[in-house]
């Protein structure tokens, strides 16, 4: 009896710390001077529906702009465009801010999708490689304008001496934390003296949620009806 009501507490407990988010997202960050392997099979290239960007620019410097974050390449050390970078300058001026927005593809995977996780990628042969956006995320089925802020990120380490600099920031997701989602939202900032960042690579990580075959609903809701009749049978 004794060991029931420890586990009911238990439980109990669980479901405060996950209800008050103190589960939440972990970030992880990195920096180096040698770049780093980004995924080309993440949700931003296989579930790539549209994007839209308003603000000032994300092809400062002659640099590749938007297409560059979701190509599969982190690119030649460097960034800017003269280095052979794959560039997007993002956080050009507060105001207004860089805003970009990712839709993904909903047309087939019609409730949207559970994401994992975010990562984030940064490199430039000067000062422009710390990383600093909000990120909000839209839900299938909210109002257009309806986004929730999942985290700010800031994150500038001090330069390694002598080489080219490059960072990554690592979100990961609770399971419950970023489910049904079918766009993203990045607020760019710049950061105090250098009026943009130079970034590579967006990686999106999650899955489509799938929606139940006409069968299968048809199969739970027989058995939940003999469950029933099975019940009140036993009761009479
Ligand atoms: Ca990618
Ligand atoms: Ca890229």
């Amino acid at each position: 009896m004794r060991s029931q009501y420890c586990a009911v507490l238990f439980v109990f407990a669980l479901g405060l710390l996950t209800s008050s988010g103190v589960m939440g997202e972990t970030i992880t960050t990195d920096q180096n001077t040698t770049g780093y392997t980004v995924a080309s099979d993440d949700l931003l290239q296989t579930e790539y529906g549209s994007m839209s960007f308003s603000g000032n620019s994300l092809s400062r410097e002659n640099c590749d702009g938007e297409p560059a974050l979701r190509d599969g390449l982190f690119g030649a050390l460097g960034g800017r465009s003269t280095n052979g970078g794959d560039t997007a300058t993002a956080g050009s001026s507060e105001d207004p801010l860089d805003i970009l927005i990712y839709t993904l593809d909903t047309s087939v995977n019609t409730l949207g999708y559970d994401l994992s996780g975010i990562t984030t990628y940064a490199g430039w042969d000067g000062q422009r490689y710390g990383q600093k956006y909000d990120l909000y995320a839209h839900q299938v089925g909210d109002d257009a304008s309806t986004f929730s802020l999942l985290k700010n990120i800031s994150y500038r380490p001090t330069a390694i001496a002598g080489g080219i600099n490059n960072t990554k920031v690592a979100i990961a997701f609770e399971s419950t934390e970023a489910t049904g989602v079918d766009q993203l939202k990045f607020v760019f900032h710049r950061e105090p003296g250098y009026d943009w960042i130079g970034y590579r690579e967006i990686d999106v990580m999650g899955v489509a949620i799938q929606t139940p075959e006409p069968s299968t609903l048809v199969m739970l809701s027989m058995g939940l009806i003999s469950l029933i009749a099975y019940a009140w049978r036993k009761r009479k």
